[in-house]
């Protein structure tokens, strides 16, 4: 995948893109990540990319031509421009789903804003997709952007190990991850729930499964509209539930 990412601050980027798994998908040739330094397609002196708001008000907004011309030159660059990705407050909110949908093309084009916006007309003539990492305002859409190339290149085939993988389509489908524990089995008084020692592989999968549906259930309930329950979570709910009731909760 070749992600473009248009910013007035690429410097922002080197820290996350050169360490860790990003920084290896890049090695692996699976992910070419390019910063596009707006200010270079600017057509002054002092190379700004800003101007005064008609109207008035307080702040300056980021002109359109800088960006017209930057993607005029992609376009020159690239086979086809792929989505272009404008990240902002007012955009679609950010989920793994759409994180899986956009590991699935071929390029994508991020447009970071700054100062009080875009101008309008970058908005209804460049971008394809607004896009926002949740609701607070940001001085900037570069760390939107260095969190969108993460989750979504780690969805890249090839960019985890096999097992990662194998473990992101078994499990946390929807639901909550279930506690991890690694050795000693006891620090400082605290012990590893027994069952994990076990080696009874069908209780230690059932163990982790309830646990999800519990942390589901009690932080965040209104992911269960929206998972696939199998007949296996169906029991294990109903269970749950009788524990509850049996609570006496005056
Ligand atoms: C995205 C961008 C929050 C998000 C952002 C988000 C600065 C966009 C300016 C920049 C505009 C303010 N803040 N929640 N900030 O994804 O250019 O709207």
């Amino acid at each position: 995948m070749i992600i473009d990412i248009l910013t007035i601050f690429p410097e922002m980027f080197s820290g996350p893109f050169s360490a860790s798994i990003i920084k290896r998908a890049q090695e692996k040739g699976l992910l070419i990540i390019n910063l596009i330094n707006l200010r270079d397609f600017s057509r002054n002196k002092h190379h700004t990319v800003d101007d005064a708001p008609y109207g008035g008000g307080a702040g300056m907004v980021m002109a359109p031509q800088p960006f017209f011309e930057a993607i005029d030159w992609l376009k020159s660059q690239r086979h086809t421009l792929g989505r272009v990705i404008l990240l902002c407050p007012t955009g679609q909110v950010f989920s793994h789903v759409l994180a899986g949908e956009l590991a699935r093309e071929e390029h994508l084009v991020l447009i970071c804003g700054h100062y009080e916006g875009v101008d309008e007309r970058v908005r209804e003539h460049l971008v394809t997709d607004e896009v926002s990492i949740g609701d607070y305002i940001l001085t900037g859409g570069e760390l939107p952007a260095a969190l969108m190339v993460d989750a979504v290149s780690r969805l890249i085939p090839g960019v985890l190990g096999k097992n990662a993988s194998l473990q992101e389509e078994t499990f946390q489908q929807g639901l909550l991850e279930y506690p991890q524990y690694t050795r000693p089995p006891v620090y400082r008084d605290y012990a590893v729930p027994e069952v994990l020692m076990s080696g009874h592989h069908e209780k230690v999968r059932r163990w982790r499964k309830k646990q999800a549906l519990l942390r589901t259930i009690e932080r965040r309930p209104e992911l269960l509209n929206s998972v696939l329950l199998t007949t296996e979570d169906r029991e294990i709910l109903k269970e749950i539930l009788i524990f509850l009731k049996q609570l006496n909760l005056e």
